[in-house]
């Protein structure tokens, strides 16, 4: 028996059926993710360890304009002036001991010389002080003398400096304690040595160079504060107790007289302060 051939119809349906299970199994394109955008990373530097913030220190020791070294005195309180009974000399009785504060300064380890005192006078056509051409007084490392306050003054500004003021001068002698002399508080047997006064032997009939007696130093290692030249100081005073010629038993570092500005003399000379600047 012949099979009867199918419908054509059959085979359009079946065409369609498989187009259709064929379109369902067509593997999708899947785009791929587009990468997520990562946001920079920010690298942290590495922190530098900061100096610690210290205030500036002056330095203890500075060279002035004049080739002068000039010594650090620190900002503090010092003794100034005596009591009644510490000196047997009236006159220096109402000096009042007393606490005084002070701001740090600097002053000149020396007394100014003749050398320092001609680079000045070349500069600025100053006059020559008194003694200037006495042989006794005029070699380059002594102490420049003969000079009026106004010359001092002078001198000082051109050096870019100032004269000290009395209690600056003071503390600069003799430290904050209170002690009498440069290097101590009693006058000893052979103190006398430790200055140029009027001493038979210190070595010295007139002025000594300068620095000539390391162990008169003050506590700072100012030299000369007694004897060699009294010292002009601010306010037109001498100060240091004495000179080459002065009889060393007289001799303080409290002591003070007070002048005629214009007067001059072979005992006087000075040295120079100057401020701490930052
Ligand atoms: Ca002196």
């Amino acid at each position: 028996m012949q099979r009867k051939p199918l419908p054509k119809i059959y085979f359009i349906l079946a065409t369609l059926l498989i187009f259709i299970v064929n379109c369902a199994k067509a593997p999708q394109v899947i785009e791929a993710p587009k990468p997520v955008e990562q946001p920079a990373q920010v690298i942290p530097k590495p922190v530098e360890p900061q100096p610690a913030v210290q205030p500036a220190q002056p330095q203890s020791t500075i060279i002035g304009k004049d080739g002068a070294e000039m010594i650090l005195i620190p900002a503090g309180e010092f003794i100034m002036g005596v009591s009644r009974g510490e000196t047997n000399i009236p006159y220096y009785e109402h000096l009042h001991r007393q606490k005084v504060f002070l701001n740090a300064f600097y002053i000149d380890r020396c007394e100014a010389t003749n050398a320092q005192y001609k680079q000045f006078m070349d500069a600025t056509g100053h006059a020559a002080p008194a003694y200037w051409n006495d042989e006794k007084f005029n070699q380059p490392n002594q102490p420049v003398v003969g000079v009026s306050w106004h010359d001092a003054v002078a001198y000082c500004k051109w050096a870019g400096k100032r004269l000290p003021t009395e209690a600056e001068w003071e503390k600069a002698a003799r430290g904050i304690d209170g002690r009498m002399h440069p290097w101590g508080y009693r006058w000893g047997r052979t103190d006398r040595l430790k200055c140029n006064a009027n001493a038979i032997d210190d070595g010295y009939q007139y002025t000594a160079p300068v620095g000539s007696f390391p162990n008169g130093a003050s506590p700072y290692g100012v030299m000369d504060m007694l004897g060699n030249v009294g010292e002009w100081v601010a306010k037109s005073v001498v100060r240091g107790g004495g000179a080459w010629k002065d009889n060393p038993n007289r001799l303080f570092c409290a002591s003070h007289v007070t002048y005629e500005p214009t007067i001059t003399s072979s005992s006087h000379g000075f040295r120079c302060a100057q401020d701490v600047t930052p």
